[in-house]
């Protein structure tokens, strides 16, 4: 069957959702999450993508402010220009726009859902998935305290995921490694600095981690610190994961050869989108490098689409994909996204996404609607 994407128009929206809790890591805390959503329109279908830019840039160079500009003055324009005929063209379509993975991989994540839908096939069948659920695992947050700490981990792991992972930082790290350890001794536990240490200054505190058996060390080091990483890695027991740092398959292979990480953190926003993510998982898995799916605190739409990418064989290891009630008092898709027994989330079988976002509980806060000449 041909199809052909063309959308007639194309919708942003800014919408405003609360987290459950509040999230803090090593570059800042969030309460509130802002979110760009995109939806594109075609033949009365419509296909949802979502921007995991935050408010600000903190995590990466991107943010909401930067992704909308860029979208309305050269993805959309782009998409406007001449059908697609595949989804996977829409990489080579906006290669001429530097950077911006961010603003890319939201546009091209609607124009998935809406593939998916015109041939009626779900994402997992469309990129090669092969299991019906995923390892469910949960970010924990930096927490004011220990004691508190110590309680939300006990929730999250009498509710069953298969791993907890430790957002630490400089001067909040061997007291709460310790802390969490000594109380749960048996659990799969990782922990996340997001960049926030540096070698050769903090080298010690970093060696002495390898005590708490932990499943990986998730980017301890800023992201183009390629020498550090691989130093560090060739001091401790523990395996690297690299997020951050890889951001291209010419970067993962840089990781590897340089052996700066042993893991890698697959998240499509930071790597340009779903086709990249899928060849940086091949590339992972035809080495035989563990890899697993990285979150940016998504609503259901991102989720759906990174459950989907999650399905693939080489994603081994307990993803940071939770159930929506650990972010939302409500999520803005149906149905939502549970917490299965042993710990697993299930991979939507229906067309594109295979979830419906519920119009009436999004609090947009602005959108924009562009259509294409001529329609
Ligand atoms: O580094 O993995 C990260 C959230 C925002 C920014 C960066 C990160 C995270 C998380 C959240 O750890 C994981 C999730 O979405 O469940
Ligand atoms: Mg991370």
């Amino acid at each position: 069957m041909t199809v052909r994407l063309y959308p007639e128009a194309v919708e942003l929206l800014l919408i405003r959702l609360p987290l459950v809790e509040p999230f803090e890591t090593s570059f800042g805390r969030t309460d509130v999450r802002e979110i760009l959503l995109v939806r594109v329109l075609q033949e009365g279908l419509e296909g949802w993508g979502e921007c995991v830019t935050d408010h600000a840039p903190l995590y990466s160079p991107e943010c909401n402010g930067t992704a909308r500009y860029i979208m309305e003055t050269f993805l959309i324009p782009s998409l406007f220009q001449a059908p697609l005929r595949h989804a996977s063209e829409w990489l080579r379509r906006v290669a001429f726009v530097k950077g911006h993975p961010m603003a890319k991989t939201a546009l091209e994540m609607a124009l998935w859902d809406l593939y998916g839908q015109m041939v009626g096939r779900s994402l997992r069948d469309l990129w090669g998935g092969t299991k019906d659920r995923v390892p469910a695992g949960v970010s924990v947050g930096i927490h004011p305290d220990v004691p508190s700490l110590l309680r939300t981990v006990e929730r999250y792991r009498a509710e069953g995921y298969q791993r907890i992972k430790l957002k630490v930082k400089p001067g909040r790290d061997h007291e709460v490694l310790t802390a969490v350890r000594q109380a749960f001794p048996d659990i799969v536990l990782t922990a996340d600095a997001n960049a926030a240490y540096r070698w050769p200054r903090d080298r010690t505190v970093l060696v002495t981690m390898d005590v708490y058996r932990l499943q990986l060390l998730e980017q301890p080091l800023p992201p183009d610190d390629w020498l550090g990483h691989a130093r560090l890695q060739r001091a401790i027991q523990t395996p690297i994961c690299l997020d951050e740092s890889v951001t291209s398959l010419a970067t993962l292979r840089l990781a590897l050869r340089l052996r700066a990480g042993l893991i890698i953190n697959i998240k499509p926003g930071r790597v340009g989108g779903y086709t990249v993510a899928r060849r940086i998982h091949d590339v992972c898995y035809r080495r035989g490098v563990p890899v697993w799916c990285g979150g940016m605190l998504e609503t259901g739409i991102g989720r759906a689409a990174n459950v989907a990418l999650a399905s693939l064989p080489g994603f081994t290891l307990p993803n940071d994909l939770s159930a929506s009630r650990r972010y939302w008092m409500e999520d803005i898709v149906e149905p939502p996204f549970e917490l299965q027994a042993g710990g697993y989330l299930g991979v939507p079988q229906g067309p594109g996404l295979g979830v419906r976002v519920v119009r009436a509980r999004l609090s947009v806060g602005w959108s924009q609607t562009y259509w294409r000449d001529g329609v």
